[in-house]
């Protein structure tokens, strides 16, 4: 009996080997990161969403205020999800290239993402927590998230990373970007040396001295980077 107990207690810690997302804090407040689509899809034909993500420390630095918009989003497909992904999308924009989710405290997917216990969530599924996108058009939505950083020590820090859009039904990647630093302590000045977008239209080409990171999408040059490649069941 006792013997049983402590076997179930094993595997029961075992299944929940994943951490809960500590809730950040101390966030730079005034540091302004930002990614903007560009406008194009990953895929040939697919549909070409344009859009951003802005984010900044939440109140007093706690967590992340984003604010999420989102045009031309189809009618046929949804919902689409969206999430901070690991990697920067490099030159030539390919989406695959930005590995799986945010998640270093080893959330998975396997345990669905569950909104009112965002802790358990994998701190990039932005969709899980705060909501898919259900219908055409545009989207527009702002919220705090507890558990993402703009502290760039931090584990869950973004600022150097990117987002994607997905079929929330397949997780074939629709489009993606870079999040890059738009304002530092309430200047509104983009600090030199930051890691640059996609290659965006919609970015002003103002600041930042020609970087290697604005060559055309991959799809411009015909090479299809299809396969889904969303993050299904893998983890890495
Ligand atoms: C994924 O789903 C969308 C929407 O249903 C569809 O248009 C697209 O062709 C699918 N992609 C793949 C690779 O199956
Ligand atoms: C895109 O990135 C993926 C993953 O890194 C790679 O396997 C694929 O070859 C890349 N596609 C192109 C067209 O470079
Ligand atoms: C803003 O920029 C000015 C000029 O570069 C600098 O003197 C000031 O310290 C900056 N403020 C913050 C909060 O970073
Ligand atoms: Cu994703």
């Amino acid at each position: 009996m006792h013997g049983k107990t402590a076997l179930m207690m094993l595997s029961a810690a075992a299944m929940v080997s994943a951490r809960e997302a500590p809730a950040t804090n101390n966030n730079p407040v005034g540091d302004v990161y930002q990614a903007v689509l560009p406008g194009t899809s990953f895929f040939p034909g697919g549909p070409k969403i344009q859009g951003s993500i802005t984010a900044q420390a939440g109140d007093n630095g706690r967590g992340v205020k984003f604010n999420v918009h989102f045009e031309g989003i189809p009618a046929a497909g949804g919902p689409f999800t969206y999430h901070l992904h690991l990697k920067p999308v490099p030159e030539g924009g390919n989406c695959t290239a930005t590995s799986s989710h945010l998640d270093p405290y080893e959330a998975g997917v396997a345990v669905a993402c569950d909104a009112s216990n965002p802790a358990i969530c994998e701190v990039g599924d932005l969709a899980g927590k705060h909501g898919k996108i259900e219908s055409a058009g545009t989207y527009d939505k702002t919220y705090q998230d507890d558990y993402a950083s703009t502290t760039k020590s931090d584990a869950a820090f973004f600022g150097d990373k990117s987002f994607v859009l997905h079929y929330g039904g397949n997780n074939t990647r629709i489009t993606c970007a870079n999040f890059v630093k738009k304002s530092s302590g309430g200047n509104s000045t983009t600090t030199p040396g930051q890691p640059t977008g996609t290659g965006s239209p919609v970015v002003p080409s103002t600041s930042a001295p020609a970087t290697t990171t604005s060559s055309p999408p991959i799809n411009a040059a015909g090479q299809p980077p299809y396969e889904g490649l969303g993050e299904g069941e893998q983890k890495e």
